[in-house]
């Protein structure tokens, strides 16, 4: 029965997709050269024409990127996801009071560019408002409240955006590394989970039925990292299951894949696992309860995990020489050949950003700043982009 239903929505997904995606994917002439601002010259195939019959490109945009990158948006992609514009914090920053001004603008722009939009993410332990857990007099707030409040955002956001978000990142992040649920009791501050604290797990299918109600047609994920890492695979893997076997509308994960370059060479590292084929076994075994997967957060890290860097290491576009350049290429086409191989049931590869200017990857306070796009810092495709476009 699971299956069956699953299988339904990935047939939905595709069906929706044609009519959108662009048709004719029949461009002759090799990518790159004259594409002026970064969309493509006349007969050049696009991103998003060469993978019309695969799935859904997309792209993460911010409130400036979908207009400075419109050309390139446009061309190649067929569908967004916004960074942050859609998170807690900046849809409900003070209770009650909905801000959807940037959300609906970025969501206007897709609807007049024939985009797909993903929504970020409803039930996080990051980047929420500081009212969200408190009782107003410097306690946290009781499970009766924060439920409410859990569900007021979402029924709010969800049916705000009903019939143009056609996907949802309902929880993100609620297992860690060794597949155990992230807990309020995580070493790191930044770790830990108020919704766990306070709610326990009950408020991961919470939120998934609340958002299903809201709207039935939206498209229900779990989204998280490190899929390769066998435990946490296996933590996802159960916590799904048990979720399906309580009838939860839960109908697909989404596999981040903040990659880097090269596995890490030190096996206490997480991403010493970062390998196609533990990915794939990831892809596998969730599309095996019946889930379909997107590859929701993607782009190549210059920096190798474990790898102590510092001013004078990080990469500049100097120090990111050709060599360099193709093996983040090499790094991107062997894991599109595994995506392709998996079109049954991946229905969506987002990267998350479009060019190397604007990178969350760069965002970091230290100076370094990181690559890990297919197009340049002046929009133009990398040799990443003609491994991805290329096959
Ligand atoms: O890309 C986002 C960055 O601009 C924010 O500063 C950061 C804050 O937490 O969140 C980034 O996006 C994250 C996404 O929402 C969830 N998965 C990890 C992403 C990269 O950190």
């Amino acid at each position: 029965m699971r299956a069956q239903c699953a299988s339904l929505v990935v047939v939905c997904s595709l069906v929706a997709w044609t009519t959108v995606g662009c048709t004719g994917s029949e461009g002759t002439e090799e990518p790159g050269g004259s594409s002026g601002a970064g969309g493509a010259g006349d007969g050049e195939s696009t991103l998003r024409q060469e993978y019309s019959a695969y799935f859904p490109i997309g792209a993460a945009v911010d409130s400036g990127s979908y207009g400075s990158h419109a050309d390139l948006l446009t061309a190649h992609f067929s569908s967004i996801t916004t960074e942050n514009e859609m998170k807690f914090e900046s849809l409900q920053r003070s209770e009650g009071r909905f801000t959807y001004a940037t959300a609906d603008q970025i969501v206007e722009f897709a609807s007049a560019n024939d985009l797909l939009v993903r929504g970020h993410a409803l039930v996080w332990h990051r980047q929420n408002p500081p009212w969200l857990f408190s009782d107003g007099q410097g306690g946290d707030v009781s499970a009766d409240v924060l439920l409410e409040r859990m569900q007021a955002h979402i029924s709010n956001v969800v049916t705000h955006f009903k019939g143009k978000v056609y996907a949802w990142d309902v929880v993100n992040e609620a297992i860690m590394n060794d597949g155990a649920l992230r807990t309020a009791e995580e070493e790191a501050a930044d770790q830990q989970s108020k919704w766990y604290a306070i709610l326990g797990d009950a408020y991961i299918a919470e939120a998934f039925r609340t958002a299903h109600e809201a709207d039935p047609d939206a498209k229900l994920f779990y989204n998280d990292y490190y899929n390769y890492l066998p435990e946490k695979q296996r933590g996802i893997y159960d916590m799904l299951s048990r979720l399906l076997d309580e009838d939860v509308p839960v109908h697909g994960v989404g596999l981040q894949c903040h990659l880097s370059i090269e596995p890490s060479a030190d096996d206490s590292h997480p991403s010493y696992y970062q390998t196609v084929e533990n990915l794939e076994s990831a892809v596998e075994l969730y599309s095996s309860l019946g889930l379909e997967v997107q590859v929701t957060e993607l782009d190549v890290s210059l920096y190798v995990g474990g790898v102590i860097y510092d001013e004078a290491s990080f990469y500049t576009s100097v120090t990111f020489t050709e060599d360099l350049q193709h093996r983040q290429a090499d790094r991107y086409r062997e894991f599109f050949e595994m995506f392709r191989a998996h079109r049954d049931v991946i229905t969506g590869v987002t990267f998350w950003g479009i060019a190397d200017d604007n990178t969350w990857l760069s965002e970091f306070s230290s100076g370094r700043t990181d690559f890990p796009l297919l197009f340049d810092t002046d929009y133009q495709p990398k040799p990443a982009y003609d491994a991805v476009i290329d096959f």
